[in-house]
């Protein structure tokens, strides 16, 4: 696919989606929201493939949904449009390979929920959250009363949909919405580094640990400890597993080969 409203580059096994709207400021019209989804299916499809970033290209994450392309939108327009850009998000949320999003700006309503999507973010000390629907007449609905009370929970929640207050890095990381805030220039290093970490470990570790964590949250606890014990079992049919615990035994670095 010629992508035109996003840039996807691969390097040392790693995807990077910038979004790339700058003059709207990233905001999700439906072409975006293709590119993205279709950026993701590429991520999920090629092997070599072993991580995904995302970021915004200019000074904005995203700043949420495209105003100017639904302001019209009839009842079912819009619930076909939250629909579709759930259910992007969903594909970012069940990839099974670790999603880091480098918040570097307005992180605001979709832009927000993008980034909740991903299993981390790392924030440029010049990142805004928010989710200012309300000042729309909407309410959040790429996932974001669902996401951001599971994240910060259902006071902070309420009180960011219901204000539409706009918050720093810096609250975003104390409320627990940021994983790490840098300065803006070592953004993408840092979040480079973080994936890197993690591509150090073992593949079926975290793709099981990421699937156990995300479902484990829309299961009552008996079930989801069941989950667990279940790719506990996976893991231990793993040659991957056998590499782990023998170079652990041997003081060697394991070396993963995601079988
Ligand atoms: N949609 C469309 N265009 C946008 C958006 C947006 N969300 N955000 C910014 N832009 C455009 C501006 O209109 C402007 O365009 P132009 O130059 O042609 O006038 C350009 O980007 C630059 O923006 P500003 O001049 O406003 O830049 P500032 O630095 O002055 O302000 C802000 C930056 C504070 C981020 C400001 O642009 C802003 O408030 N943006 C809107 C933020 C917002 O309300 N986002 C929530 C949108 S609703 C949403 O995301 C709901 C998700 C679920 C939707 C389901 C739909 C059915």
């Amino acid at each position: 696919m010629n992508y035109e409203n996003i840039i996807f580059e691969v390097e040392n096994g790693v995807a990077t989606v910038t979004m790339n709207r700058p003059k709207a400021l990233n905001s999700l019209n439906i072409e975006i929201l293709q590119e993205l989804s279709h950026a993701v299916k590429e991520v999920a499809a090629n092997d070599e493939i072993m991580g995904l970033v995302i970021t915004g290209a200019g000074k904005a994450f995203v700043a949420g949904a495209d105003i100017v392309q639904m302001k019209e939108y009839n009842g079912e327009q819009a619930r076909n449009y939250a629909t579709f850009g759930q259910n992007v998000f969903n594909e970012i949320e069940t990839l099974e390979k670790p999603v880091i999003a480098a918040v570097n700006g307005y992180a605001l309503g979709g832009g927000n929920e993008l980034c909740m999507a991903c299993d981390i973010r790392i924030a440029s000390e010049k990142a805004v959250f928010g989710q200012p629907e309300v000042n729309l007449g909407i309410l959040p609905f790429f996932g974001g009363t669902q996401r951001l009370g599971r994240l910060v929970g259902a006071g902070r929640a309420k009180e960011l949909v219901f204000t539409a207050a706009y918050i720093k890095a810096d609250e975003a990381y104390r409320i627990g919405l940021a994983n790490k805030v840098v300065e803006p220039d070592a953004l993408m290093d840092a979040t480079k580094e973080m994936m890197a970490t993690i591509l150090t470990k073992s593949p079926i570790g975290v793709k099981y640990g990421k699937v156990a964590v995300n479902k484990g949250l829309d299961m009552d606890l008996k079930n989801a400890l069941e989950l667990e014990t279940s790719f506990a079992g996976l893991c231990f049919s793993t040659e991957d597993q056998k590499e782990g615990m023998n170079a652990f035994v041997e003081k060697r670095a394991a070396e993963f080969k995601n079988k």
